[in-house]
């Protein structure tokens, strides 16, 4: 079959389809409605792929802009899944992307309202939480009740993590930073639609109230996260509501994800003070708590404690933490220090994930460089970014399916690496205009929505073939056949660390196709905050720059 993005391109996006070598080399993209021939073009030379154990020819129809509804076709082959070429071509997606957080919002009830035939109860209020004994403290001893209310639920699971939701939560704020007109006009049917602050920052603040109730007032720290001892069943939230939860143990990372992220939230709430009267002001001071209580505790691994078992996010380097938190802080505070604190020389650029943020502290710097004071490096910000870019771009110019993805990229959510690297790709096109990078970026895209050795589109909801059983209790436990829409499944990797849990055997233990879409398969088919957020970036990038 020919791979292509399911949902489609802007008119001036960089086109490619993915072929098995098997096909013939003549290539044609048809009107998908009278069969009309848009394009006729050939294929390049076939190459192996390593990670998938293919050989494919790319085919590039950018040269097609007119805006319709195509397929591609080649005699030898499978014709490939229809799709578009229109301006907007992301807006349906990005919004969808967005609206996810809210279907996974915690302590609330979706209303039929907003969330349609998603429409549930509240699940865990959180009102009535317990100071773990991992975490209790002088001021706050075992079993101390605190209220830690709202926040998203991380993934497919119940529990709220601070590690997990800070690199998520930045990214959404950094989509709505670089991109504030996009945003500006979006409406996206959630409760708090329609009042003064964009929708992508009230989504982002019924996290943010919570990450700010996770920090204890006392010293600073920050709890790792809130959680019950073990997962819930695969139900409803109001139906796993009863088992207690638990604020457990502080930890160096979790202070500093939370002191990033407060940073960066306070700076973009300043515009907002008439409709928020004081908040930026106590982020600002949040944020400098947390990076306080970092300094005299640099080193506190968060290892879960006994009786716990739900995730981990147990991350155990924190020179990235460190510099990052102090670049936000840096930014949003005008305080110089911070910069000498960061340590820039020694901050390399890789692509972002939960346990490794250095690249979010280049991202705000670039983004915010003509504003930035003199003890900043101009040169080495712009180095940074490029430098990582060029590399991503390299791999994709030479790889057999034209994508910056490979090898060791294929981890317990890779399909969120595709989208962090087209993420960083896209701050280097921001910066130095290089059009390699743009197209890059777009292939990142491509490769989640269906140009990739599965076939699948990843994001449920959008498609032709589409993912149908996320790992995702309310898409499980709902009477609604089709899965929540706007998620994106972790994806293919060769771990499947879920075997003893699913009965269908993996199809491959090729890393690009090691991928089950079935409930049963949280190594490759859950959904997570983390894994949504840079969806949300990108599509919106790619809607502004690529429409240029
Ligand atoms: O740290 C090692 C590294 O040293 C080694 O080189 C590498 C080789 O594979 O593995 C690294 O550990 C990996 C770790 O993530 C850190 O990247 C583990 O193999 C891998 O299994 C682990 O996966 C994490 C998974 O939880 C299991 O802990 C995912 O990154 C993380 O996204 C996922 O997050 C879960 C939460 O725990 C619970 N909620 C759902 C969420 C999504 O599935
Ligand atoms: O549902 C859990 C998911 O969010 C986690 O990512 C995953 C790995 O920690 O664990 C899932 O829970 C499973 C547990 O680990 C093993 N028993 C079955 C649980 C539900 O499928």
């Amino acid at each position: 079959e020919i791979r292509v993005n399911q949902l489609g391109f802007l008119p001036q996006a960089h086109k490619v389809a993915v072929l098995p070598a098997g096909a013939a080399g003549e290539v044609e993209v048809i009107d998908a409605a009278s069969g009309a021939v848009a394009w006729r073009g050939r294929a390049g030379p076939a190459a192996a792929w390593r990670e998938s154990g293919e050989t494919v020819m790319l085919a590039d129809f950018s040269a097609l802009t007119r805006p319709g509804a195509y397929r591609i076709r080649a005699a030898g082959a499978a014709p490939s899944a229809p799709f578009g070429v229109r301006a907007g071509a992301y807006a349906d997606l990005n919004r969808a992307a967005l609206k996810a957080f809210y279907f996974n919002r915690a302590g609330i009830a979706l209303d039929p309202a907003h969330a349609g035939v998603y429409a549930r109860a509240a699940g865990h209020p959180d009102t009535h939480v317990l100071v773990h004994a991992s975490a209790a403290s002088k001021a706050r001893p075992e079993g101390t009740v605190i209220s830690s209310p709202k926040g998203w639920y991380d993934a497919g699971d119940y529990n709220k993590y601070i590690v997990n939701s800070g690199i998520s939560t930045y990214t959404l704020l950094a989509a709505f930073e670089h991109f504030p007109d996009y945003f500006a006009r979006q409406r996206n049917g959630i409760p708090e639609s329609g009042n003064a602050l964009p929708d992508i920052l009230d989504e982002a603040l019924w996290n943010l109230e919570w990450m700010l109730s996770m920090q204890d007032p006392n010293d600073g720290g920050v709890y790792n996260k809130l959680t019950n001892q073990n997962f819930d069943g695969m139900v409803m939230p109001d139906k796993a509501s009863g088992t207690p939860r638990y604020v457990v143990q502080k930890g160096t990372a979790a202070a500093l994800d939370f002191a990033a992220t407060m940073a960066t939230a306070s700076r973009i709430m300043k515009a907002y003070e008439q409709q928020r009267p004081g908040l930026s002001a106590r982020m600002l001071a949040a944020a400098e708590a947390a990076w306080e209580w970092a300094r005299v505790n640099p080193a506190v691994v968060f290892r879960n404690p006994p009786g716990v078992v739900t995730g981990e996010y147990g991350d155990a380097v924190f020179d990235d933490e460190f510099a990052w938190a102090a670049a936000e802080l840096y930014i949003s505070s005008g305080k110089d220090s911070y910069y000498a604190a960061m340590k820039p020389a020694a901050v390399t650029a890789t692509v972002p994930e939960w346990a490794d943020v250095r690249g979010l502290a280049w991202i705000s710097l670039a983004h915010h460089r003509k504003s930035l004071s003199a003890v900043a490096d101009q040169r080495l910000i712009a180095e940074r970014i490029d430098g990582l870019a060029a590399a991503l771009a390299t791999t994709w110019r030479a790889s057999a399916y034209g994508v910056p993805m490979q090898g060791t990229d294929f981890v317990w959510g890779s399909n969120a690496v595709a989208l962090n690297q087209s993420m960083m790709l896209l701050q280097a096109y921001r910066l130095n205009g290089k059009r390699d990078y743009l197209d890059a970026a777009q292939a990142g895209l491509d490769y989640v929505l269906g140009r990739n050795a599965t076939g699948n589109s990843f994001v449920t909801g959008f498609g032709a073939r589409r993912v149908l059983h996320p790992h995702h209790r309310p898409s499980v436990a709902d009477q609604v056949a089709a899965p929540v829409p706007g998620f994106l499944v972790g994806g293919p990797h060769a771990g499947q660390q879920d075997k003893g849990d699913c009965k269908a055997p993996y199809p491959s233990a090729l890393p690009a196709l090691s991928y089950l879409d079935d409930d049963c398969s949280y190594a490759s088919n859950e959904v997570a905050i983390n894994w949504n957020a840079p969806l949300v970036y990108v599509s919106a990038a790619l809607d502004v720059l690529g429409g240029a």
